[in-house]
């Protein structure tokens, strides 16, 4: 036997120094090919992967309360026969664009911004600063930059020039917002079996409204109905089946009084109430009457996946036992990590006939960004894929690596780039071709069969990294060293076009 050695407060994996470092803005737009790149780019890897993200979060040095705060930023990084090549650019709001012209911060962000001048100059400015900095998604021939409070900005694939507010052909209104978690369903039961992209809006105000929107191959909008939300709702994500989609009303409180006076944020005037229940509410897609169901408290922002089962649903979402947020007046940058608690992976289980939901914790590492095989969004699936902590042990911690869930034997393989390494979202990609629609709407071979890829900040080198993992092996493929840093970003989406 071997004696272990063992410390009660172990070696963290991370540096709190270096990974400040990739919260700095990126100011450049950069266009070129890339060279310096370890392995190899697999052959048949063909299309560009968009991401968005905060870039911006200083405006000539005034920085921003919050990441979630800062100016939409695009990357894209295209792939071809074993080639890459990146671009970069903002996203030409109309906010972006009076603040950099005239070097201040000139609107006050949800997240706890505040224009220059103090409380004064932002008491009674309810004005929201589309930032357009969530989401960015390819559909309907359109790019589509997203930020959920606000309308989706249109911007040129090629160049990633913005091109104005989207309105979808006048079914979106002015001030209408477009969420920024669109699902895409491979085979849509509302369009002959079509691929379509479903998506939702909540307008806040003295009622709250839930909007579910349904959008054809060609972006036309072929679905649009309302649904009045009982009481206060912060909702950024939902869940879709081939009947219904999902929605999990956290149960929060709202004292605007902070936000009138010009103090906080609206988003931080938000308080969690784990002692009352968490809404599931299921709205037929089809335009149903909503039914809405009492579960364990808990905060989710996110969704794996949902899919129908005999009994009623099966939910997968990252679950948090507190809403993640920060003591006002500390700086983000200098979060106690452990102090907060981590995202967990959970699936829950509606039962119809009693209506009671069970909750069972699917994987306990901290994790964040679950993303599924696209054929799968809706049906019953295996794998899952997040960004996760280094450390196994449960507590909170920055993600630095990728991990595999799997749902049937309850495996996980981690892929980890600690102690220099920072991840993000992993976006999966089928090795298999999609069909002519352009979407993957089949599984071809095994689910796991296609490339995991992540953009990777390295606070060492202060760059960051595009790597692609074999989502069968969760090992190395190639790993694209970038030229610069990309600050840590939110969502992306994969098209092989
Ligand atoms: O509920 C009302 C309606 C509404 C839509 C009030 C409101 C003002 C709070 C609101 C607006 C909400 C907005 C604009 C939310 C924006 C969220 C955002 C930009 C990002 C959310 C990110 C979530 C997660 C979980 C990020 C995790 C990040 C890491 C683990 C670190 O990289
Ligand atoms: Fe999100």
């Amino acid at each position: 036997m071997t004696a272990q050695l063992t410390s009660t407060t172990p070696a963290l994996s991370y540096n709190q120094k270096e990974w400040k470092t990739g919260y700095r803005s990126l100011k450049e737009e950069f266009d070129y090919d890339i060279t310096d790149i370890e392995g190899e780019i697999p052959a048949e890897l063909h299309g560009t992967l968009f991401r968005n993200g905060p870039g911006m979060l200083d405006v000539n040095g005034e920085r921003v309360n919050h990441p979630f705060d800062g100016d939409g930023m695009i990357c894209a990084i295209s792939f071809d026969q074993g080639r890459a090549h990146f671009r970069n650019r903002y996203v030409r709001t109309e906010g972006f664009e009076a603040e950099q012209q005239a070097g201040k911060i000139l609107r006050r962000g949800v997240f706890g911004t505040q224009r220059s001048g103090g409380p004064l100059f932002n008491a009674f400015d309810f004005k929201l600063k589309n930032i357009a900095n969530t989401q960015v998604v390819y559909w309907g021939k359109k790019l589509l930059a997203l930020w959920e409070a606000a309308e989706p900005h249109r911007l040129d694939p090629a160049t990633l020039e913005t091109q104005g507010l989207e309105f979808f052909d006048g079914q979106l209104a002015k001030g209408e917002a477009f969420a920024a978690h669109p699902w895409i369903d491979p085979s849509s039961k509302f369009d002959e079996g079509r691929p379509t992209l479903v998506n939702f809006a909540i307008k806040a105000g003295v009622s709250f409204t839930l909007t579910l929107y349904e959008l054809n191959l060609e972006g036309e909008m072929i679905q649009k109905h309302d649904y009045p939300l009982p009481g206060f709702a912060f909702i950024h994500d939902f869940a879709v089946t081939p009947n219904y989609c999902i929605f999990f009303q956290n149960s929060v409180q709202f004292n605007p009084l902070p936000f009138v006076f010009g103090q906080k944020g609206a988003g931080e005037c938000i308080k969690f109430q784990p002692e009352k229940p968490t809404k599931l509410i299921v709205i037929p897609r089809g335009g149903g009457k909503p039914q809405t169901y009492e579960m364990d408290s808990g905060f989710v922002f996110h969704h794996a996946n949902a899919f129908e089962t005999e009994q009623g649903l099966t939910i997968d979402s990252v679950c948090y036992a507190d809403i993640p947020q920060l003591e006002v007046g500390l700086d983000f940058l200098d979060v106690d990590f452990q102090n907060l608690k981590p995202g967990e992976l959970w699936r829950f289980k509606l039962d119809r006939a009693s209506g009671k939901v069970e909750g069972e914790v699917k994987l306990s590492r901290c994790c964040e960004f679950p993303m599924v095989h696209p054929a799968l969004v809706g049906r019953e699936y295996r794998y899952t894929y997040l960004g996760a902590a280094d450390q196994a042990d449960g507590s909170n911690a920055p993600l630095q690596g990728i991990v595999k869930v799997d749902l049937q034997t309850g495996e996980e393989t981690l892929w980890s780039a600690a102690p220099a390494g920072y991840a993000n979202e992993p976006v999966f990609i089928p090795r298999a071709q999609p069909d002519a629609s352009g979407c993957y709407t089949q599984v071809d071979g095994a689910e796991d069969d296609g490339w995991l890829t992540a953009v990777i900040y390295d606070g060492k080198q202060e760059r960051s990294a595009i790597v692609i993992l074999d989502a069968r092996t969760m090992e190395q493929v190639a790993r694209l060293n970038l030229k610069h840093h990309v600050p840590y970003g939110l969502h992306g989406t994969f098209t092989p076009e």
